[in-house]
């Protein structure tokens, strides 16, 4: 019988390192390629510019492949198992580096099978991760981006998303990546918070910094990046408005919008019952909602419903009343917001919210019960969760700080240590030699 060869690959950019290696393959077997699925792919890098299918289509049309098969994990192991494979081909390049344990369990699953490792000179000068640095130095599309967020909560247990309040904190959610075991960590995407787009311009959070506003530093934003972007649309404001907002937002290709269920002078919900927080009535939210839904374009864009029951002091019971029938008038999403420092409202909420709804994505904004890992998060059933303030928290202080040792000293010399050096901030943005 002819023997079988398992390539395992991403199949986002063709390159002749990849025809290459399949080639090879060929030489000792049928080449059964193991496609790396979003699911298996989100939790260590960024997202496939091609969908599941589409690289689907490409690579099973590549001369020399014999049959595509979901690769549905980062680890080789249960589809080895699987498919018991007698040879697995690899180019050369995964001896050092994040992939190192990956070889590791491979070498050690073929060799209880009786199979064999192929590793092959990787091909000189042509590197996926440099093509990978090419492709985002041309950026995306409104769409591509605009439809990456429900990817992304479908293909991972917890999306994880950042506060931005201009193109610099963009970029750090858009390249910040640290090395983790075997996992290479990343931000998903970015939040788009009113709390700080209005402080970051000396205003208070009331709604009184406005759309056209707010767009123009997400201008920025959307220039220097290429995450999902989830917009703050504090309460969508009238009914008549927020529909022009969904049309705004999904032509700059946003990726999702959440409105609050407050009415009068919107107060931060931070403040929680120390501020006057008047909730909407089911009735009139829900129109709100149906009129968001009806005007976008797209089938992608999300109306997410946040639920402020447990700002306003009212009960878990109350929030869940509420959410059951923001979802039946068609948000994609629910979002439960508390100043509880313990979580435990959020926890109940999620539970119950579950036991009825197995796959309407929840949201939440640990802000006060930060304590909790993303992990605990999504065992209570959160899909998304939001650090919705720290990027301009952690810019303040720091920049007082330095204010602060500049008149304390009347130099600037004292606060060389905080500050990054002038070589480094020249070249912290490409192009600007
Ligand atoms: C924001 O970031 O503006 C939010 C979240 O709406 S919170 O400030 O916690 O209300
Ligand atoms: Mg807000």
């Amino acid at each position: 019988m002819q023997k079988t060869v398992y390539l395992g690959m991403i199949g986002d950019i063709m390159h002749p390192g990849l025809i290459n290696i399949i080639q090879r393959g060929a030489e000792y077997g049928r080449v059964l390629i193991g496609l790396f699925t979003d699911r298996a792919i989100a939790t260590h890098k960024r997202l496939p510019y091609l969908t599941y299918e589409q690289r689907k289509n490409v690579v099973e049309n590549i001369k020399g492949v014999w049959k595509v098969v979901p690769q549905d994990d980062w680890s080789y192991v249960p589809n080895l198992r699987e498919y018991k494979p007698d040879y697995i081909i690899h180019g050369d390049d995964w001896k050092e580096g994040s992939e190192k344990e990956l070889r590791q369990e491979v070498f050690k699953v073929m060799e209880e099978l009786g199979g064999e490792v192929i590793e092959i000179p990787y091909t000189k000068g042509i590197e996926s991760s440099s093509l990978d640095k090419e492709i985002k130095s041309i950026g995306t599309t409104p769409d591509v981006r605009l439809k990456s967020l429900r990817r992304l909560i479908a293909a991972k247990p917890v999306v994880r998303i950042l506060e931005v309040h201009n193109g610099l904190s963009g970029l750090i959610v858009e390249n910040l990546e640290i090395q983790n075991r075997m996992l290479t960590e990343h931000f998903d995407g970015m939040w788009s918070s009113s709390l700080t787009d209005s402080t970051s311009k000396g205003k208070p959070d009331i709604e009184a910094v406005d759309l056209t506003t707010r767009l123009q530093d997400l201008t920025n934003i959307l220039e220097c990046t290429t995450k999902p972007i989830i917009y703050d649309g504090d309460t969508g404001g009238k009914l008549e408005h927020f529909v022009f907002t969904v049309r705004t937002l999904e032509r700059n290709g946003i990726s999702a919008v959440i409105i609050e269920d407050k009415v009068g002078l919107k107060k931060n919900s931070l403040f929680g019952t120390d501020a006057i927080q008047t909730q909407d009535t089911i009735e009139n939210f829900c129109n709100k909602i149906r009129a968001g839904k009806e005007a976008q374009v797209t089938k992608d864009f999300m109306v997410i419903a946040r639920i402020e029951s447990l700002i306003a002091g009212k009960s878990v019971e109350d929030a869940l009343e509420r959410a059951f029938a923001y979802v039946e008038a068609g948000a994609d999403g629910v979002m439960i917001h508390s100043k509880n420092k313990s979580g435990d409202d959020i926890k109940e909420f999620c539970r119950a919210f579950r036991e009825k709804h197995t796959y309407v994505p929840i949201v939440v904004v640990p802000t006060t019960y930060n304590h909790i890992t993303e992990e605990e998060l999504n065992s209570w059933g959160v899909n998304v969760v939001i650090y919705a303030n720290h990027m301009l928290r952690a810019a303040y202080p720091a920049m007082v700080k330095v204010a602060t040792s500049i008149l304390e000293h009347h130099r600037s010399y004292d606060a060389n240590d905080l500050c990054m050096p002038i070589k480094e901030i020249l070249e912290l943005i490409p192009g600007t030699k």
